[in-house]
């Protein structure tokens, strides 16, 4: 058990308010992985003000000094890789080599970052009028607060601490409660790797306190989320009062259509893989699997037997396939999704209870779900799970499927398999989600493409690659006149 403190002008301190919290281990709820700071509006302040002072000399960092800091934290991180997924898999669950991936999809969004920063372009373009020339430049916005999830927790930091600050912005993160241990360990290698103090603050706490006071605070300038479309849709009327830009991140519904000619043996893997991987909690985990009516019986039975045959247990163990759920909470909610399933009518064909075998039965862990004949107004085909729950529904033909997987709130991601040309890029045109997969799981973006959802899945930003960095910018445009005269704009003529 390791203590960690807040991080406050790059200095390690403890709680004005005195009061910790611990995370524990959610495969051996005996294990304590640490004990944290439960910071108050004291601490925020403190925070806020750190990174209000070191905003002016950090965006005054050119842009490739900036860069290479980011450059020298991917190294570090490539060595300590092991040593975080180890503490990751320790602190939410998720299966040790998925652990690893998380920390890979870190580490290649600072080596993004590491070179983005030699290669920020602007526009520059032609005046209406002679001896004038225009352009655009990008400048950092301010302090940001950046509030993160517990299922990704050193990716979805990375997504967001990387770009903000080499964009030239300052920050305080408050990481989900869950994962405090992760991000404490990024600050660290942040601060290793020769960040200037103040730059990035980490305020341990829980959302009411420290999440509220970000929101509510006059000088932060933008907040960045990820989680929940209703704490989503409160942090978004909070930033439209106060003019604050606000990135949103939020849930999903992701189908994955297998098609009559697909090859099925491929659309098995994937859908096992997008369902169960992350014991389904992804934003972007596959929830629903519509299946075209020719091949339905013969994938629901190929479906059964192999998740059937997924290992559950500790994640530090290499075999396992599928590690616990997050939390005792969140298995209740988990569990509660799969009463409503039965009374709706659907049917349970695998799994729907905990698994609590041997060790397993001090943790959180639930047994892979799968429900059939889901009809898609269901509860279990329209809400967000966010836990390793599926439901299968029968399409009479491609255009039904395509319906059916636009008919949800949210857009994230969408996944199709098909051998057949057409079909595939009628899909890619028809569906309403931000990412689309083809022949591929609903998981697995990749850092250097923009991230994100349509619908209610967020507001509109992509994370990840170029587009993150117009989250974190505004664009400003400059005219430079050097004619040595007034020229007017619109009323001048070139004659
Ligand atoms: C999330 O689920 O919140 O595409 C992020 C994926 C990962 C990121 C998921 N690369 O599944």
């Amino acid at each position: 058990m390791k203590k960690y403190q807040n991080l406050i002008n790059g200095k390690l301190m403890d709680s004005k308010s005195g009061r910790t919290f611990e995370n524990r281990n959610p495969a051996n709820w005996d294990e304590v992985v640490g004990v944290f700071p439960k910071s108050n509006v004291e601490d925020l302040n403190l925070a806020i003000a750190a990174a209000k002072k070191a905003y002016k000399k950090w965006r005054a960092v050119p842009w490739p000094k900036r860069s290479e800091i980011m450059r020298r934290v991917a190294e570090i991180m490539i060595e300590k890789k092991e040593h975080v997924a180890q503490i990751m898999t320790r602190e939410m669950g998720k299966v040790i080599k998925e652990a690893r991936g998380d920390m890979q999809e870190g580490i290649d969004t600072a080596l993004y970052a590491g070179i983005e920063g030699r290669k920020y372009f602007g526009y520059t373009l032609p005046s209406e009028l002679p001896n004038k020339s225009c352009m655009t430049m990008r400048d950092p916005i301010g302090v940001w607060g950046l509030i993160t999830p517990w299922n990704f927790p050193i990716a979805i930091p990375s997504w967001k601490i990387f770009p903000c600050l080499l964009s030239g912005n300052t920050a305080i993160i408050k990481p989900a409660t869950y994962t405090p241990a992760c991000v404490g360990e990024l600050a660290q290698i942040l601060h290793e790797a020769g960040l200037p103090d103040g730059v990035l603050n980490v305020v341990y706490g829980g959302g009411s306190e420290i999440g509220e006071g970000l929101l509510n605070h006059s000088d932060i300038a933008g907040i960045s989320f990820t989680g929940s479309s209703d704490i989503g849709s409160r942090i978004g009327e909070v930033c439209g009062k106060t003019l604050k830009r606000c990135s949103l991140e939020l849930g999903g519904k992701n189908g994955q259509v297998v098609l009559k000619d697909a090859d099925l043996e491929l659309a098995l893997e994937g859908a096992v893989w997008g369902a169960f991987g992350t014991t389904g909690q992804r934003c972007t985990a596959t929830s629903r699997l519509i299946v075209e009516e020719q091949v339905y019986d013969k994938f629901v039975e190929m479906l059964k037997a192999r998740t059937e045959k997924l290992k559950l247990g500790n994640g530090l163990n290499e075999d396992v396939d599928v590690g616990p759920t997050v939390s005792e909470s969140q298995r209740e909610s988990i569990h509660s999704y799969v009463e409503i399933g039965k009374k709706e009518g659907a049917k349970l064909i695998t799994g729907g209870e905990f698994y609590t075998e041997g060790e397993c039965a001090k943790g959180w862990f639930y047994k892979p779900s799968i429900f059939i004949d889901v009809l898609p107004t269901m509860r279990i085909a329209q809400e967000e799970i966010f836990g390793p729950v599926l439901s299968v529904i029968k399409a009479k033909n491609f255009t039904e499927a395509i319906d059916i997987l636009n008919g949800t709130i949210y857009g994230l991601s969408s996944s199709i398999y098909t051998n057949d040309l057409n079909c595939a890029h009628k899909a890619i045109e028809r569906a309403e989600t931000g990412i689309v997969y083809i022949n591929a799981p609903t998981i697995g973006a990749e850092c250097h493409l923009p991230f994100g959802g349509m619908k209610n899945t967020g507001n509109g930003h992509r994370e990840g690659g170029w587009t993150a960095y117009e989250i974190f910018t505004e664009i400003k445009t400059v005219y430079i006149d050097y004619s040595g005269a007034l020229q007017k704009a619109q009323i001048d003529t070139w004659q």
